[in-house]
């Protein structure tokens, strides 16, 4: 009996002098005392070796023990329950989030979006291909012959693994791709990086970007191209800009021509922009060569297109009014982040 009373009371200490943190502890201290194979239990189980004359002693001693461990037990529950509710209404839903900095569109992306939205609202589909490109898709193809001073060194980045493989100087490469897949007709623009091996300066750069545009079907004419370009222009400078088509050579197009908008800068009245013609130059363009057709085994006879070619990065100098060229690749936040917008 001594025995019993004596282990009864060091658990009362213990149970007295402990403290829940969270529900995991306040569970342990509930499996421990008051579990199945639990403290309680045990003392209980004690009962039968507890002498007959004090059975009814030990009996109301033990009952105690237990309201007592269930009392701490609710005790625990709540407290614990009580911590974590108020841990949680230190947490005001109401208040404004974290602003987290967001990026901004690089203006080359901005303005080759332009340029691309136009031509996918008259049908263009987008297609693009790789940067390294093989001599033929590159030059072969496109009426370019093995002597063309385009192919000079000095004009193009070879590879030096593979003789055979250049930067490409012209997203031309994805148009004989599509062409050769034989699908027809082809309505498609192709935006991308192209290279070419001149010096860097503020005015021109070893890599910039494109978008060419390619239209193959029966009947396709140089109506077509211009009604399809008048479109482009009226939509990308406005509806009060001039446009002027002057005749030009290209290996891959017969024939050529360049267009001219009115200078947007100064509306036709002279300007450094415009270099005082009144004029500036936005594009190339041209009826696809009957070669470069039938190179990509496409039938001269039954089928005709054209194709265009801008640069994206004087747009966008004009546009932003950036004056060095160089600024789109070196990465300065402080250049980038001038430049917001939905598309
Ligand atoms: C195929 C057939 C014809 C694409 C064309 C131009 C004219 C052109 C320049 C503009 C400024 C390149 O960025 S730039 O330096 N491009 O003037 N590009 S016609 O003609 C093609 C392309 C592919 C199969």
């Amino acid at each position: 009996m001594e025995q019993l009373l004596r282990q009864i009371d060091d658990h009362k200490k213990e149970i007295s002098s402990f403290n829940a943190t969270d529900e995991k502890q306040v569970e342990d201290f509930r499996i421990k005392y008051l579990g199945s194979k639990g403290i309680v239990k045990a003392i209980m189980g004690e009962m039968k070796n507890v002498a007959t004359e004090n059975k009814k002693e030990a009996g109301q001693l033990l009952n105690e023990f237990k309201v007592f461990v269930e009392g701490k037990y609710n005790e625990l529950k709540e407290s614990a329950v009580g911590s974590q509710e108020s841990s949680a209404s230190t947490i005001d839903l109401s208040l404004p989030g974290d602003n987290l900095p967001i990026g901004s569109r690089h203006p080359v992306v901005l303005m080759r979006n332009r340029i691309v939205s136009i031509f996918q609202r008259l049908g263009f589909a987008v297609a693009e291909g790789p940067e390294i490109e093989d001599d033929w898709h590159n030059f072969g193809a496109l009426n370019l012959p093995e002597h063309h001073p385009a192919r000079d060194m000095q004009d193009t980045f070879y590879v030096q693994q593979n003789p055979d493989w250049v930067l490409r100087t012209h997203t031309s490469n994805v148009q004989i791709r599509e062409m050769e897949k034989g699908k027809l007709p082809i309505r498609m623009v192709m935006p991308g990086r192209v290279y070419r091996n001149e010096t860097v300066s503020a005015r021109s750069h070893c890599f910039f970007h494109q978008v060419e545009g390619l239209y193959i079907d029966e009947n396709v004419s140089f109506a077509d191209l211009k009604q399809t370009l008048y479109f482009f222009v009226k939509e990308m400078y406005g509806k009060d800009v001039k446009v002027r088509f002057r005749p030009s050579y290209f290996p891959f197009t017969e024939p050529s021509a360049e267009m001219d908008v009115s200078c947007f800068i100064c509306g036709g009245s002279g300007c450094n922009i415009c270099k005082k013609t009144g004029w500036v130059e936005i594009l190339g363009c041209g009826m696809v060569h009957p070669n470069v057709l039938t190179n990509c085994n496409i039938d001269p006879a039954k089928y005709t297109g054209f194709a265009f070619g801008m640069g994206i990065e004087r747009p966008a100098m004009l546009k932003y009014e950036i004056n060095d060229i160089r600024l789109f690749s070196e990465n300065d936040v402080r250049f980038l982040k001038q430049f917001t917008s939905a598309i």
